[in-house]
């Protein structure tokens, strides 16, 4: 029985060159105090000049780049095959007219690395987001036709003003088209102010355990309540971190908008794809949520057929110099085989057999 990682990061070369070129987030550099080590800054207000240079963002490492250490991490994990996907903040920060040169070049380097390890690597491309529209749709495009590439990653951002925006509409049109997911993933967070003023002392714990999830959930909401999925309703969607807190809420979003006046009048009550019909046809949720609780929670909104393993690495490796086994990876491990005890063939279906028949790997 195959094991897949649906959630899994790399920053190419080409990439990692253009962050060091960089002095603004995102970037890589080193700090006059700490030579050796390179820090990786990406995201917003990492290099908050209160933050002692040593521990702003993370030290960066080839396992950010190296595909040999992600396909040493995949052996040491016993994991079949990877699907591989730029990291965040991908091409958000790009000026038009650099954006689609930079994800063309970047897609090819990914579809090479992919093709050097065939059958362990797939991936999913990266979209020119601040381009031109027809750029971006070219590139849907053209990614339909590179052999390994199952989708395209992309942010909350979207154009730029999220992913509940009119004019995406030609983007979500040329990606159900062609047949492409969207992974959705996030990286902005929410205002730093919700973290108040004690924030720094607590690292990136609020942020990261909070701030993702959270952002995820409100893109999701948004894309629901401007009725993308009225709209497209092949269009789909693998959300990180087992779908933020969507999982949870959804029953209040289903709620507030039944309760909602301004939109009944309008007619927005009606006539309208549901949450859960949403979570259980357009949705797939990844299950990088490290606890039983949250997975379970996961499977019982879009059902154990539509989770997907992963481990979001580089991201979170063990602080312990000498440690082999990554707790990010066994945390995912262990909240499968405890939610599914009992049930070996969801197990499975969760560990890798949904990975290869929604994303037709190995065909
Ligand atoms: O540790 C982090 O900052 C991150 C990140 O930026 N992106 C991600 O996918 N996981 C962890």
């Amino acid at each position: 029985m195959p094991i897949v990682d649906v959630h899994t990061h790399i920053y190419p070369p080409t990439y990692v060159s253009l962050l060091r070129s960089r002095k603004t987030v995102p970037y890589v550099r080193t700090f006059a105090d700490a030579p050796d080590s390179s820090r990786l800054i990406i995201l917003p207000g990492e290099d908050d000049p209160s933050t002692p240079s040593t521990s702003r963002g993370r030290p960066i490492g080839p396992e950010y780049y190296d595909i040999a250490q992600k396909i040493a991490f995949m052996d040491q994990h016993k994991i079949d095959t990877s699907v591989i996907s730029l990291a965040n903040p991908w091409l958000d920060f790009l000026p038009a007219e650099e954006a689609g040169e930079a994800a063309r070049k970047i897609n090819d380097d990914v579809e090479e690395i992919c093709a050097r390890y065939e059958g362990r690597l797939y991936a999913f491309g990266t979209l020119p987001l601040s381009a031109e529209t027809a750029v971006i749709v070219a590139e849907v495009q053209r990614l339909a036709g590179l052999k390994h590439m199952r989708g395209v990653i992309m942010g909350t951002s979207g154009l730029g003003n999220g992913l509940d925006e009119a004019a995406l509409d030609p983007v979500y049109a040329a990606l159900e088209k062609y047949g492409q997911l969207i992974f959705l993933h996030p990286h902005y967070g929410l205002p730093k102010e919700v973290y108040g003023p004690r924030a720094n002392e607590y690292g990136h714990v609020l942020p990261l355990a909070l701030g993702f999830p959270l952002e995820t959930t409100i893109a999701v909401s948004r894309m629901l309540l401007s009725g993308v999925w009225d709209r497209f309703k092949k269009l789909n969607v693998l959300l990180a971190h087992s779908g933020g807190t969507l999982p949870f809420l959804a029953g209040r979003i289903e709620s507030c908008l039944l309760h909602d006046g301004h939109l009944k009048k309008q007619g927005k009550t009606e006539h309208r794809r549901d949450v859960w019909d949403i979570l259980k046809t357009n949705i797939y949720l990844d299950a990088v949520i490290y606890s039983e609780v949250g997975l379970k929670a996961a499977a019982d909104a879009s059902g154990a057929d539509r989770l997907l393993f992963g481990t979001d690495h580089p991201f979170f490796p063990p602080l312990e110099e000498d440690a082999k086994e990554w707790h990010s990876v066994t945390a995912n491990y262990g909240a499968i085989s405890k939610a599914f005890k009992g049930d070996d063939m969801a197990a499975q279906d969760v560990l890798g057999n949904n990975a290869v028949r929604i994303l037709k790997l190995h065909s």
